[in-house]
């Protein structure tokens, strides 16, 4: 079990940390082993560095191309630029990133030469952090707190990051936003309006699943900003009634199964096979939460914040809605989905600052400890846990069954799992195509607004999807058409 983070990371290769980090809760929390302070601030630190890093990359190289044409650029003129740039800056409260008109004209070269070599792909690089320093008790790095200089370090960093988001990233989500907006009135990608968060970020030591946190947890239905359900982490089920595994009926993650059970597509047509929504035709299971299907993610947070009125989050979402004289509806949408994520960012980027001065202040006061020693021989045998909290797409969840000190089962249900699922066993969707239904195309042979509402979930099916056979053996071969690039 002390060993199931490190593969447990390997889900995935984007939000590989918070993997990890689930994980080795899963275990603290079957075995009953409680971190010190110091690990849980390092622990914050780490999530919290993931959320400003994959936040900031979603926007600009998965989801801004879907709001801008690059090659515009080729066209713009650097002066109005920079009134450009002013503007939205001002919006959002900060400075510009850059406001000189020769820096504007030699990116506008730079991306003339990338036109004319056609390499418009620059949007694509692949990244694979694989953080090795958190283990059951606590975390590694006892050296870097011990040392003044690679905390200041790391304060450096996070300082320049949130100089980027408050000057780039915030005024360019403004902007896109405010171009969207009429489409954001209209409920434009809204969908379920099921909002739910496992709450993460813990603030004090109370308790894993005790304490004060930065987002708080519960689950709003139908959009109703005036009550935030608590989470019982018993209600949660996966069911597979349109998914290729074998089962009939919603299973508890504690008693889940994943067994490949694999149809094939619906009718053919001019050789292409069409999926039929009435039968199996996803590789994703379909989560419930009480029977109900909910979406999960950066939306979700800032919802449940905003109606458990906690003071930090509807500061956030207020000061954003206000500067951008943009009402509450707005974020029941595709924009509203890329704004929330703007908006925790931010938050992130500000209460880091207070986290990693806590954790140099208490270094400083000579306390080091990082790690619970906990004798393997003497915790439960036998016994079940789960982590659950918050990755940067959604509610995250491990659920591990010990039996005499070997793991018997273990499920991860993650947020694109949430958000991406088929329809249940009563054929009701899942977030994904539910935000879909009433979507106006305006050009039926470019979707751009589809994948724009896709992409607005930040999707990951490499988390959402796990199959694998521990002998080796291939399970299935698939082509698969990627016109369309999620
Ligand atoms: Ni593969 Fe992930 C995040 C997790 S899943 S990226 O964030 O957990 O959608």
């Amino acid at each position: 079990p002390r060993d199931a983070g490190l593969l447990a990371m390997r889900i995935c290769g984007v939000c590989t940390g918070t993997h990890y980090q689930r994980s080795i809760e899963a275990v603290e929390h079957a075995f009953g082993v409680t971190i010190p302070k110091n690990a849980r601030i390092v622990r914050n630190l780490i999530q919290g560095a993931l959320y400003l890093h994959d936040h900031v990359v979603h926007f600009y190289h998965l989801h801004a191309l879907d709001f801008v044409d690059i090659t515009k650029a080729l066209e713009a003129d650097p002066a109005k630029t920079v009134l450009e740039a002013q503007k939205w800056a001002k919006v959002a409260g900060s400075s510009p990133w850059t406001d000189s008109e020769s820096e504007f004209a030699a990116i506008k070269d730079r991306v003339a030469k990338f036109v004319k070599q056609g390499r418009l792909g620059i949007f694509g690089n692949g990244y694979c952090p694989h953080p090795q320093s958190i283990v059951v008790g606590g975390v590694t790095c006892v050296q870097d707190i011990q040392n003044p200089a690679r905390i200041a370090l790391f304060k450096d960093l996070l300082m320049k990051t949130r100089k980027f988001v408050k000057e780039a990233y915030l005024p360019d989500v403004y902007m896109a936003g405010t171009m969207y907006a009429d489409e954001a009135l209209d409920g434009t990608g809204a969908g379920l309006k099921n909002f739910m968060s496992y709450g993460d970020f813990r603030l004090d030591d109370t308790g894993f699943y005790s304490s004060k946190l930065l987002f708080p947890s519960g689950v709003v239905y139908g959009s109703d900003l005036t009550k935030v359900v608590p989470l019982d982490q018993s209600k949660i089920a996966e069911d597979v009634a349109h998914a290729w595994y074998e089962g009939d009926k919603p299973l508890h993650p504690y008693e889940g199964e994943t067994v490949p059970n694999y149809t094939g597509f619906g009718k053919k047509e001019n050789g292409i096979a069409y999926l039929d929504t009435k039968k199996k035709y996803s590789w994703i299971k379909s989560p419930l939460y009480n029977d109900t299907r909910v979406e999960v993610g950066p939306l979700a947070r800032m919802v449940i914040g905003y109606v458990a009125k906690d003071e930090r989050i509807t500061k956030y979402v207020t000061n954003f809605l206000t500067r951008g004289n943009l009402p509450v509806a707005v974020l029941f949408s595709t924009i509203g989905r890329t704004a929330a994520r703007a908006i925790e960012t931010d938050m992130m980027s500000d209460v880091m600052i207070e986290w990693v001065d806590e954790l140099a202040k208490n270094a400083a006061s000579g306390d080091l400890s990082t790690w619970t020693e906990f004798d393997f021989d003497k915790v439960a045998k036998s016994a079940k846990g789960y982590g659950m909290a918050e990755a940067p797409r959604g509610a995250l969840g491990h659920w591990v069954r010990i039996e005499e000190g070997k793991i018997v089962n273990y499920q991860a249900i993650v947020p694109s799992t949430w958000n991406a699922a088929p329809r249940d066993y009563k054929g009701r969707m899942g977030a994904y195509e539910a935000s879909l239904i009433g979507t106006k195309v305006a050009n039926p042979d470019q979707p751009l607004e589809i994948i724009r509402t896709i992409h607005s979930f930040d999707p990951c099916i490499a988390c959402a999807v796990h199959i694998v056979d521990t002998q080796g053996k291939e399970l299935g071969v698939y082509k698969v058409d990627t016109t369309c690039s999620l």
